[in-house]
C-alpha cells in the first residue's frame, strides 16, 4: 500500500508519523501490523461515515481513476443534467489547489474540496470532516471525487456505496489488467471518452473483457463526458441504485 511510496496521508494524523518510521525500519512482521493498524483505523471512520449518510439518506460514491480521465467532467455534466431532478453534492480531493471544487460550484451545486498535501488518495478521516460541512438535508447523492491515482484510494474506504472507477481511452485497454486493485474494489466502470475512439487505436472489446476477468460482476458503461454520449445509461444506474439504497 502507499505507505511505501511515503504518501500514506499520514501528515494529516500526526498521531501516526511513527508508525511511518516503524514500517520503514522495521522487520516484516511490523510491517503487517502497521498497516493493519492504519487500515483498522479508517475503517472504523468509514463505518462512522457509512453510519452518517445511512441516517440522512445520502447515497455515496466514490470516483477513483488516474489524472485527467475526466472525473470533474462527468461530474459537471451529471450535475447539469440531474440537478433538477436531485439534490447533489460533492466532495472534491487534490493534491492542492481548488480548481475542480470552482468547476463544481459554478454548476450550483454544493462542493467543498479537501487539499491532501503529499497525500494520494482521500481516507474516510477526511471525508468524514468534508461531510461535517455540507449540508446534508436534502442531498440525495453525494460524490466523492478522489486525488487522481490508481493504486492508493483502491485500499481506503471512504463509507461509500460504491466505488466508481472512471478509465478514459487514451490510457490504454490493458489498465484493468496492470491495476488489478482498484478495478477489483469498483462495482462500476465509466469508460470515458469514447467520442475520441474514431483517432485511436484502443480496443474496447479487449478492455471490457480485461476489466471483467479482474472484477466479473464490473458494470461497465461507456460514456463521453463532453459530448453526452452514453450518458443516459449511468443516470439510469444512478436512479435505480438510488431508489434501491432508499
Ligand atoms: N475528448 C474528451 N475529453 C474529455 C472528456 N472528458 C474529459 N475530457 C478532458 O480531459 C481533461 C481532463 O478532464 P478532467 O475532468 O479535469 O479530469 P480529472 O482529472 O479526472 O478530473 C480535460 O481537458 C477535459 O476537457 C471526454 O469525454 N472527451
Ligand atoms: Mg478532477
Amino acid at each position: 500500500m502507499c505507505m511505501t511510496c511515503g504518501c500514506s496521508g499520514e501528515d494529516h494524523h500526526h498521531d501516526h508519523g511513527h508508525h511511518r518510521h516503524e514500517y520503514l525500519h522495521g522487520s516484516s512482521g511490523q510491517k503487517i501490523a502497521v498497516e493493519t493498524d492504519i487500515l483498522a483505523k479508517n475503517d472504523r471512520l468509514a463505518a462512522e461515515n457509512r453510519s452518517l449518510f445511512r441516517k440522512r439518506g445520502v447515497f455515496a460514491l466514490n470516483l477513483v481513476s488516474s489524472p485527467g480521465s475526466g472525473k470533474t467532467t462527468l461530474l459537471e455534466r451529471t450535475l447539469a443534467d440531474l440537478s433538477g431532478e436531485m439534490g447533489l453534492a460533492v466532495i472534491e480531493g487534490d493534491q492542492q489547489t481548488d480548481r475542480d471544487a470552482v468547476r463544481i460550484a459554478a454548476t450550483g451545486a454544493s462542493v467543498v474540496q479537501i487539499n491532501t498535501g503529499t497525500g494520494c488518495h482521500l481516507d474516510a478521516h477526511m471525508v468524514g470532516h468534508a461531510a461535517e460541512q455540507l449540508d446534508l438535508s436534502g442531498i440525495d447523492i453525494l460524490f466523492v471525487e478522489n486525488v487522481g491515482n490508481l493504486v492508493c484510494p483502491a485500499t481506503f474506504d471512504l463509507g461509500e456505496h460504491h466505488k466508481v472507477v472512471v478509465l478514459s481511452v487514451t490510457e490504454g485497454e490493458d489498465k484493468p489488467l496492470k491495476y488489478p486493485g482498484i478495478f477489483h474494489a469498483a462495482d462500476i466502470m465509466l469508460l470515458n471518452k469514447i467520442d475520441l475512439l474514431p483517432h485511436l487505436g484502443f480496443d474496447v472489446a479487449q478492455c471490457r473483457e480485461m476489466a471483467q476477468r479482474v472484477n466479473p460482476a464490473m458494470t461497465i458503461f461507456e460514456v463521453s463526458a463532453r459530448t453526452g454520449q452514453g450518458m443516459d445509461a449511468w443516470y439510469c444506474w444512478l436512479t435505480e441504485r438510488l431508489s434501491a439504497a432508499s
